[in-house]
């Protein structure tokens, strides 16, 4: 059996040091784990959220098998190259359910700043849920998020040492691609839950009011969807084309065409271009 060891440019993750940096007296994380290989961390922290498990669980894998994107499409990566994890969070009564869908915009915009803070590169977010980085805005990360049982799971695939060659689309790109300052896996992860868990508790410290927290705002102003003219394509087929104006009250994209503004939901798009 090879051994964990012998790919010095992708040294494995260690859940004692992450959890170390993470949890403790009033931190979000709890209990950080790191898995060798599974199917996907978001069907496992899903399973985890069914079981009753608290907030604060986080699941990193090595490798994922059969990770997931939206609509049932995948999320692939080789073993060790990116980040592929899920976090279980419980915004329980502080956060009216209507406001939820503003998750997995906080989660990205929680993302950017750690991103562009450790790894000192230029990046945008496409919305709802990609990282873009360099000059052609390729995406480095993808992000789902999935509500169940009173829970709400985050995942997040970030492409960190990922060589062209192992890129699975033209339109893909990673941290090493584009000359990033850090491709060290583990400030990297520690830096994305530090944020995620600062700007989580805020959010839901106000109720999860977009505006009172900051993150209309703060999305807004690294969003590269806004002041666009955009098709957003419908799973129902058809398309709708305009100007991307502004985030809603849902985190839904406004959309302006002849008729007016119409607002359209994660859950609506199968594709903005
Ligand atoms: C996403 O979906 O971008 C969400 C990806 C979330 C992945 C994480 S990994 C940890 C957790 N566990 C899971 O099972 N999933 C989450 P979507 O917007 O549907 O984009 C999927 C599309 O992105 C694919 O159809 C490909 O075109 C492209 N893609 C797949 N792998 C990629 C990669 N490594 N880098 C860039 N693009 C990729």
């Amino acid at each position: 059996m090879p051994s964990r060891w012998t790919d010095l440019d992708r040294p494995p993750l260690s859940a004692r040091a992450l959890a170390a940096g993470l949890t403790g007296d009033g931190a979000l994380w709890r209990d950080v784990r790191v898995v060798e290989r599974t199917g996907s961390t978001n069907d496992d922290v899903a399973a985890a959220a069914r079981e009753g498990v608290p907030e604060g669980l986080v699941l990193v894998a090595e490798s994922q098998v059969s990770g997931h994107g939206r609509l049932g499409r995948s999320w692939v990566s080789p073993p060790r190259a990116g980040l592929t994890f899920s976090a279980l969070l419980r915004p329980g009564d502080a956060v009216p359910p209507s406001r939820w869908s503003w998750l997995p915009l906080l989660a990205g915009l929680a993302l950017h700043r750690a991103v562009v803070r450790l790894a000192a590169v230029d990046a945008w977010l496409k919305w709802p849920n990609d990282l873009l980085l360099g000059a052609d805005r390729r995406k480095a990360a993808g992000l789902l998020l999935r509500a169940d049982a009173g829970a709400a799971v985050v995942g997040i695939g970030l492409n960190v040492s990922t060589s062209p060659a192992e890129l699975p689309t033209p339109a893909a790109t990673s941290l090493a691609v584009e000359g990033a300052d850090c491709t060290d896996r583990d400030p990297l992860l520690r830096g994305v839950l530090r944020q995620l868990g600062e700007d989580y508790l805020s959010w839901r410290s106000v109720g999860g009011d977009p505006d009172a927290s900051g993150l209309r705002a703060g999305y807004t102003a690294v969003c590269d969807t806004v002041g666009r003219q955009v098709r957003v394509a419908l799973p129902r087929g058809g398309e709708l084309a305009g100007l991307a104006v502004g985030v809603d009250d849902d985190g839904g994209l406004l959309v302006r065409d002849a008729a007016g503004e119409r607002s359209v939901t994660a859950g609506d798009v199968v594709s903005v271009r």
